[in-house]
């Protein structure tokens, strides 16, 4: 057919396979195979039946997600619609043979096929909201007419993929296969051959009611707006859906497609399609090539048994990779394994795992109390208090116990990895990884790059954290390393604002409407508010003198207000710790700003999110012009995987682009005035912003760039 799609033959079965790797996305050339090869079964009057398959390891895994943009910057659009109408049509039946993913398109490919069988293993889904897009080749109008409309509107409008023994118990699969797929289908369509091929799009003996739809859709209506807070597909999906089942075929496929029109335009989507090759570019870093060895890693050590280092132990255990958990004390490790302990009954109670696994995890928890098996490991992480004196203790006793080769790591969210590796004999095996609370929930694993650090121990940790099912992210040696490096000025401009006549709740609340996960002040009351409180005392020495600092925080610390866990932060708490605004703290922050002279007025939801946000930006930018990142995407994928920064914005450099730097350029310029040094625009945004460019440019520009920079 073309060098994309291949037929050969099975007797009077025609094979049709799908080879454009990696995964077989239907990109330009793909459809025009299948249809090609569609034409040609039909004239040929030998062949009684075809099977549909893909090489390699999966089987499509949707459109071509890099021809959106193409589209949305004047490309021309092109249709699925008339080749699937083809296949529905062909007069001799068509079976689908599904391994790996059928997602997306390749789920539409798929419905639009006479017959489905798969792999066990395989899954199917619609997951283009993830991508801020709807199904746009008559998923949202075929899928319902397969598995009812309530599991359509599920998979349409959440994304996630399903089974295929799910997908055949619901009727979207017809025959499992174990074993050799492709022999498994022949045998299939040969039994098939002879009888009348049913068309999907006239199937309607899942349509429901009129009465029961209604409440199917107000259900997922509402359900979309809770969990999917300001995102315009999963909507879109459940109208386009909707559509399906009052309009007919044809007039149905013409109203998802208006609305694949307006979510693919959107900026929403193009935020999520940033995203999605953001995730999968953080992966690549320049100077290490994907042939870097990568060192084994069967056994692993943490070193404290606190939140953080109890959460780490779980990750690894998760991902059924051993690990002893060391503590000081029999205390301090009964409390540790206590809360791992809870945390995964917790889990087996809300059903996200089963009691069998978290048995195996828990079962590959070792509690030590020696370093005496530490000569067995491959890797260690510590997560000791965050203190530089005893990590370097810490590190000096790995550097005796652990074997020549052995990763010490160490899970330290501010401090310099080099000086932290300048107390081993072996700074090459030194590294930073930086988990985020809670470790066996967040995404984000910050790998943190020290000048010894070698290429070997960064590619380990680079693969392992896709092992992890975290994503990694490489980063400079600098004080809180890319992420709390940023969110240092954001949380203080969140504290300005409150100190110049704002509250903790208005401040949450603009933040929150945003999209951001949570607000900064209550996101601070969750990590305990004593944690920068400390790293503010140790690092004050620092600070240039003469320069505006926030005081309110301390001052609630110094009251003993460390947030959550004293029930009392900037919010007052009850035992379920449920917030409500303090009029205390309110009070008290009114009267700290008078004595401190700060002149008091309103301040709205836009200036609230404009300084935090900014905020950001101006330091994302120093970062990356420090070369402590290596792209303005590294960037936005911490803060979308580590600090519940809305995906649907991109993340904050690339929020920035979509607002046009020019005009945040502008803005940082108005608050520089008004507010002093604090705001003075990074060289690098005002270059970008004077010569009309963005850092999506910026990272375009720079990605020749052989090496991530290090501290001098
Ligand atoms: C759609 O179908 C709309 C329709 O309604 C039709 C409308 C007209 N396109 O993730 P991996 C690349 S929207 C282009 O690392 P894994 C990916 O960038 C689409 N490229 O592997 C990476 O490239 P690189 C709906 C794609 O094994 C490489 O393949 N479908 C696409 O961990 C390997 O990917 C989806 O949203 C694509 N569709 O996971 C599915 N997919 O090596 C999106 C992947 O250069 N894809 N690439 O970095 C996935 O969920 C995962 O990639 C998959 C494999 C599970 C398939």
């Amino acid at each position: 057919m073309n060098n994309l799609v291949k037929i050969t033959k099975d007797n009077d079965v025609v094979i049709i396979t799908i080879d454009n790797p990696p995964v077989n996305a239907l990109s330009p050339g793909v459809p025009e195979g299948i249809g090609a090869a569609i034409d040609e079964i039909n004239h040929d009057p030998t062949v009684k039946a075809a099977v549909v398959i893909g090489a390699g390891r999966t089987f499509v895994a949707g459109a071509d997600i890099k021809e959106f943009g193409k589209m949305t910057s004047g490309g021309p659009r092109r249709s699925l619609l008339p080749l699937l109408l083809k296949i529905e049509d062909s007069a001799k039946p068509v079976v689908m043979a599904i391994h790996g993913q059928a997602f997306g398109g390749g789920l539409e490919l798929a419905m639009a096929g006479h017959y489905r069988v798969a792999s066990p293993s395989a899954q199917v889904g619609q997951p283009e909201v993830k991508l801020g897009i709807i199904p746009g080749a008559g998923g949202t109008q075929r899928l319902p007419r397969l598995v009812g409309v309530a599991k359509a509107v599920e998979m349409c409008a959440e994304g996630k993929p399903i089974s295929a023994r799910d997908a055949a118990a619901l009727g979207l699969i017809d025959r499992l296969i174990d074993g050799d797929l492709l022999a498994g289908a022949v045998t299939f369509a040969c039994e098939i051959a002879a009888k009348p091929a049913p068309k999907t799009r006239e199937r309607a003996d899942k349509q429901g009611t009129a009465a029961e739809n209604a409440v199917i859709f107000s259900a997922a209506r509402d359900t979309a707006r809770k969990k999917q807070r300001g995102l315009i597909a999963p909507l879109a999906a459940i109208d386009a859906v909707e559509a399906s089942t009052k309009l007919p075929f044809d007039q149905g496929c013409e109203a998802e497609a208006k609305l694949f029109t307006e979510c693919l335009f959107s900026d929403q989507s193009k935020a999520l399609i940033h995203v999605f090759f953001g995730e999968r570019k953080v992966a690549k870093i320049p100077d290490i090539p994907k042939e870097t060895p990568v060192l084994p890693i069967n056994r692993v050590a943490v070193v404290g048994s606190g939140t953080m280092g109890g959460g780490i132990a779980m990750v690894f255990a998760n991902a059924s990779i051993p690990v002893l958990l060391k503590e000081v004390d029999e205390a301090a490790l009964e409390q540790g394994l206590g809360k791992i302990k809870k945390n995964y009954a917790t889990s087996v109670q809300r059903g996200r795992i089963t009691q069998t696994f978290a048995d195996e995890c828990l079962h590959i928890i070792t509690p030590v109390l020696s370093y005496d098996a530490f000569s067995d490991v491959d890797m260690v992480v510590e997560a000791v208090f965050e203190g530089m004196a005893l990590k370097k203790a810490v590190f000096g006793d790995l550097d005796r116990v652990c074997r020549k080769g052995a990763i010490l790591a160490s899970n330290t969210s501010t401090l310099d990895i080099d000086e932290i590796a300048s107390a081993t004999s072996r700074p090459e095996s030194v590294i930073g990884t930086h988990f985020f609370s809670p470790a066996n929930v967040m995404r984000l694993l910050e790998i943190v790059r020290g000048t010894k650090s070698s290429k070997e121990v960064i590619a380990t940790c680079m693969q392992l954290s896709k092992k992890l099912g975290k994503i990694g992210v490489l980063v400079g040696n600098c004080r809180g390393f890319v992420g709390n490096r940023m969110f240092g000025p954001y949380r203080r401009e969140a504290q300005f604002l409150i100190e110049e006549g704002s509250d903790a709740q208005s401040v949450d609340q603009a933040l929150v409407d945003f999209g951001n996960a949570m607000g900064p002040m209550a996101t601070g009351d969750l990590a305990g508010l004593d944690v920068g409180w400390r790293i503010r005392k140790e690092y004050r020495h620092l600070e240039k003198p003469g320069i505006r600092q926030p005081f309110a925080e301390d001052r609630l610390c110094e009251m003993g207000r460390y947030g959550q866990k004293t029930l009392r932060g900037w919010y007052l708490y009850d035992e379920n710790r449920r917030p409500t605004p303090d009029p205390e703290v309110i009070a008290l922050v009114r009267q700290w700003s008078a004595e401190a002279g700060i002149p008091q007025r309103q301040i709205s939801s836009a200036e609230i999110v404009d300084r935090c946000i900014y905020a950001l930006v101006n330091e994302g930018a120093r970062i990356l012009e420090e070369g402590y990142a290596l792209r303005a995407v590294d960037i936005d994928i911490i803060y979308i995987n580590g600090y519940g920064f809305p995906a649907h914005r991109g993340g904050p450099m690339w929020y920035a682009d979509t607002m046009g730097l020019q005009k945040v350029y502008e803005r940082i310029c108005d608050f520089h005035r008004q507010h002093g040094e604090l705001w003075a625009p990074a060289p690098l945004l005002k270059r970008l912003a004077q010569s009309g460019k963005t850092f999506a440019d910026f990272d375009k520009e720079s990605q020749a760039a052989p090496e991530i920079a290090l501290r001098a």
